[in-house]
């Protein structure tokens, strides 16, 4: 189930990158529609049920007062209504009543070993190549640094089709990283790393957000994350020589120069 999920890029013309089928966009989408799917059926099943007994069970024989006589109606022969604080028999040794919790629990051990394999494969996506990025939170913004050394500071640059996966910590307070329009999110603590990662399938302008109450200037911590077609994204191992294509491509995505590459901006 997972470990399926690795496809080489070199079919795409670069050997040296490589691809997951599923990014956790794919995942989460995925999550929240089996859950409103079931639900949905659960919630139907359930209130349809319910108005068919109070109907079928419904009092029919109001007296001259128009008030009705629970005791007769319990003697009417036609039908046998369950009495107030009685257990239901079932009628069929139990049938009904082993049916649905028997359904209930393959329903719900189902779900928890279908989202749990999700789950670990959230947590080991294991990528043949990724791009690593360190993250740090600081009051009040985010620093980047890359595997090559170069360090930056408030936005970050990427490519799309990669994996790139983040080692978040930070500099003095909590925080807590987060980039919603690619379901990556993870604690920022002072002294300690956490790491979540991502795989932009659009280009585009995405924002990193600070999710955790940090001091006066917590709602500025909401910064932009460029996502680059990969033939755009010029690698270096030299720091400097980074540095001046990042330098570049910062001042004409600022100038507006980049817009035709702009699939989503959000
Ligand atoms: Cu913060």
């Amino acid at each position: 189930m997972t470990g399926s999920g690795v496809t080489p890029i070199s079919l795409l013309g670069d050997a040296t990158i490589s691809q997951l089928s599923r990014t956790q966009v794919d995942v989460f989408s995925e999550l929240y529609l089996v859950y409103l799917v079931l639900g949905t059926i659960v919630g139907v099943v359930v209130i349809a049920y319910m108005l068919h007994s109070a109907y079928k069970y419904r009092s029919t024989a109001p007296d001259a007062e128009g008030r009705y006589d629970i005791e007769e109606e319990y003697d009417d022969d036609d039908v046998v209504r369950p009495r107030l604080g009685e257990l239901p028999t079932g009628g069929k040794g139990g049938k009904k009543l082993f049916l649905s919790f028997g359904i209930s629990a393959v329903l719900v051990l189902g779900l928890i070993i279908y989202a749990y394999s999700l789950l670990l494969y959230i947590e080991n996506p294991d990528p043949e190549e990724e791009m690593e990025i360190e993250v740090e939170g600081f009051q009040f913004g985010w620093a980047y640094e890359y595997e090559n050394g170069y360090s930056t500071s408030n936005e970050l640059i990427v490519p799309a089709d990669e994996v790139v996966s983040l080692e978040i910590t930070s500099r003095d307070v909590m925080h807590n990283y987060g980039i919603p329009g690619l379901r990556a999110k993870a604690d920022a603590m002072p002294g300690q790393t956490t790491d979540t990662w991502f795989q932009a399938e659009e280009t585009g302008e995405y924002k990193a957000i600070c999710y955790e109450l940090c001091g006066n200037g917590h709602s500025n911590m909401r910064e932009d994350v460029l996502v680059l077609p990969p033939e755009e994204f010029e690698w270096s191992d030299d720091p400097d020589e980074f540095e001046e294509w990042y330098d570049d491509t910062r001042d004409a995505w600022q100038s507006g120069e980049l817009d035709h590459l702009m699939e989503v901006t959000n």
